[in-house]
């Protein structure tokens, strides 16, 4: 994959990435999904929210330091958001940068960071003042520098493929120069941005994983016979396979349009969420029918669905929980209403 390029598929190509589209990312997407939800997180940081808080905001020199090594995958990336108390409420974190001459030094711990074993360098949300939102800044910060240590590896339900774990920050040092983009109090927004592009990219792995699902349970039902013929000449189980490929359709068409809507500059806060809500939702359904379509064999570690009905559920969660899905879009609708 690194021969592929595939570390640098949204990376700018005048950084040595091959500078997709969203629209061709999310089709590349599709593709991991169906192959392997876990093993995507590796590359799959580097091309969303590991490199493009860098890429929105980064200052040139920064860009140049970083993205070519990313894209090539000789640098592997992590996004360092989440705190043991600001998950959801991603604003209140704590974790604290205070400049210190020609550093800052930063102190808090971050939980459930996607690739830290292997990363290289983490982008980490820091309050520099004040509370709220306005207070916290990003800083590109190297996974060798002193102070910064990683926690146990994290024991998941699924996705064990995709290594988490936490990120600990205790006195570390980090030049002036990892402040993203050079200006305190940016950081919040950065974030914010950022993951309106990777909740898109999450929602195409949730089509690509339903697509396999679905592959997979309509394999099975026409070779297991029971009460003399395919189980797929039932109508039940034939319902089942019409639903979640009705549903998987729609979420493939969200996707592809709020893709299409980013690549023209339109701002995709809600269509991404819309897409993330709907097709993280749909692929759990799609999911929990492929293991009742196997019966009792969908419940052993046999067949690949047992894996994906865990490995998908992961995607209600991260890059913001249904809820928060929810409350994004009834903001964006209330706001727009009230303009
Ligand atoms: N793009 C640009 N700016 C945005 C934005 C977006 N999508 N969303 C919010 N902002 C801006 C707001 O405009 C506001 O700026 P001003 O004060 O200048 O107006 C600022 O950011 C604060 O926004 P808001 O008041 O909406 O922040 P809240 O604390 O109420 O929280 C939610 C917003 C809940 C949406 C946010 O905390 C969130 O997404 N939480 C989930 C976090 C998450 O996904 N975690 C997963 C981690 S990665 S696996």
């Amino acid at each position: 994959m690194r021969k592929l390029g595939f570390f640098g598929l949204t990376i700018p190509e005048a950084y040595g990435g091959l500078g997709l589209t969203m629209e061709e990312e999310v089709l590349v997407v599709f593709e991991l999904g169906w192959a392997s939800p876990a093993f995507r997180s590796l590359i799959g940081t580097n091309n969303g929210i590991g490199s493009l808080g860098l890429i929105l905001d980064g200052t040139e020199e920064q860009k140049r330091r970083y993205l070519p090594r990313m894209a090539s995958g000789e640098l592997i990336a992590s996004f360092a958001l989440t705190e043991p108390e600001a998950g959801s409420d991603a604003a209140s974190l704590r974790c604290s940068a205070v400049r210190d001459g020609d550093d800052y030094v930063l102190n808090g711990t971050k939980r459930f960071i996607t690739n830290a074993p292997h990363a290289g360098l983490f982008t980490v949300f820091a309050r520099t003042r004040g509370e709220g939102a306005a207070g916290i800044s990003a800083f590109l910060v190297d996974a060798g520098s002193a102070g910064l240590s990683l926690g146990k590896p994290d024991r998941k339900m699924g996705q064990r493929g995709a290594h988490t774990c936490d990120v600990i920050l205790d006195h570390c040092r980090a030049p002036a120069s990892a402040l993203l983009g050079g200006v305190e109090g940016l950081g919040f927004k950065t974030a914010m941005r950022t993951l309106d592009r990777g909740r898109l990219h999450i929602a195409a792995m949730c089509v690509g994983a339903a697509q396999r699902l679905i592959h997979e349970a309509l394999t099975y039902a026409l070779e297991r016979r029971q009460f003399g013929q395919p189980i797929a000449n039932f109508q039940l189980v034939q319902a089942m396979l019409a639903d979640s490929r009705a549903e998987s359709y729609a979420a493939r068409c969200m996707v592809i349009d709020a893709a299409r809507r980013r690549d023209s500059g339109a701002n995709v806060s809600t269509e991404a969420s819309c897409s993330k809500l709907f097709a993280s939702e749909m692929v759990g359904r799609v999911a929990d029918r492929a293991v009742q379509i196997f019966g009792g064999a969908g419940y052993m570690a046999d067949y690949p669905v047992e894996r994906f009905y865990r490995d998908v559920r992961l995607y209600r969660l991260y890059e913001g929980t249904s809820q928060i899905q929810q409350l994004v879009i009834a903001r964006n609708l209330i706001r727009e209403a009230t303009a």
